[in-house]
């Protein structure tokens, strides 16, 4: 009744923003993302009968009363209720990342959790449950189930029956291409995504515009990752994040993710891309900047962005596994 699993982050390329259900966890778009090695969340889960109270440590300290653990708890709850069981649980959960830094701690976070739970419970999962399991504790968790490319449908139903990710191509499809994360600040950010998303959904006027143009975002980098085109996956990646941030700051109230540091890279991704270097970024609900390019430049603009005034680490990360089972339990 034990179970660990290892579970990595992702980072959409095509961005989810906003649900069109909060209990079911759906979202108005469907989202491409790839999944990274390198940055991911370890997760051990124990359910029995010693255990009089579900017990949550996240990073080395037990997680008090409130909304972080309730949101574990449920999904623990969930677990239970497909397993049928009413024992409770220890988790031991750890990243190798700063949390909520708009790394996607949740992402890795929830699909780590929901492996290692729904194993520990005794209930075996295909990818298509798993992805639905996960998206059930965070939306970008859906898609961390994958290595490589892969997309969230949004599917149509009522109940979320039909959305969850599917992998567009494995981890060893595209080899040399690379994603470079800054990391300008590791303080936990101010406006969580979800509640952000909720007022963009109901506040911004661009939102509509979001929603009219993101299918064509989405045909088009299937196209870009299936022929390996960086140029043209660089440009849809970064004008479909343009376009994320611009609902944000057109919500109210405003969702401000970007710091001084966030503009100084973006400013100097375009510039060294003017002079030739190939480098697109892309910025998720956080203030690190993530540059997409191909692994022979990946080193140089790394220490280019390191340079850069305000980036305290800038991490090279290639497409990663999808989520698995490991023997290194936690605990
Ligand atoms: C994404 N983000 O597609 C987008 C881009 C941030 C910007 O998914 O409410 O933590 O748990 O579903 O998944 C972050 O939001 O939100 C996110 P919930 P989540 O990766």
């Amino acid at each position: 009744m034990k179970a660990t699993a290892i579970a990595n982050s992702n980072i959409a390329l095509v961005k989810y923003w906003g649900k069109r259900n909060k209990k079911h966890m759906l979202p108005m778009n469907s989202s491409i993302s790839v999944t990274l090695d390198g940055l991911h969340t370890t997760t051990t889960v124990e359910f029995d009968k010693k255990y009089k109270h579900d017990r949550v440590s996240l990073g080395g300290k037990e997680l008090p009363k409130g909304e972080e653990k309730t949101r574990v708890v449920r999904h623990l709850d969930l677990v239970r209720k497909l397993a049928g069981t009413k024992l409770r649980a220890r988790v031991v959960s750890e990243n190798n990342f700063p949390t909520a830094a708009g790394l996607a701690s949740s992402a890795s976070g929830f699909c780590a959790l929901s492996l290692a739970a729904s194993v520990a419970a005794g209930i075996g999962l295909d990818e298509k449950n798993l992805s639905i399991l996960s998206r059930l504790g965070s939306g970008s968790a859906t898609r961390s189930v994958y290595g490589g490319f892969a997309e969230w449908l949004k599917g149509k139903k009522a109940d979320g029956s039909d959305s969850y990710a599917v992998q567009l191509e494995d981890e060893g499809y595209w080899k040399d291409f690379r994603l470079i994360t800054t990391i300008v600040e590791t303080e936990r950010k101010k406006v969580s995504s979800r509640t952000g998303m909720r007022d963009t959904v109901k506040t911004s006027p661009l939102y509509k515009a979001w929603l009219e143009t993101v299918d064509k975002d989405l045909s088009g980098m299937r196209a870009a990752i299936r022929q390996r085109d960086l140029a043209q996956v660089g440009e849809i990646a970064e004008v479909n994040c343009l376009k994320m941030h611009a609902t944000m700051f057109t919500t109210n109230p405003r969702v401000l993710y970007w710091q001084p540091a966030t503009i100084a890279v973006m400013k100097a991704v375009v510039e060294w891309r003017e002079a030739g270097e190939k480098c697109w970024f892309t910025i998720d609900g956080g203030p690190n900047v993530k540059v997409i390019c191909l692994a022979r430049d990946a080193a140089r603009l790394a220490r280019r962005m390191e340079d850069v005034t305000g980036v305290k680490k800038a991490l090279v990360c290639r497409p990663g596994e999808g989520a698995r089972l490991s023997a290194g339990d936690l605990f």
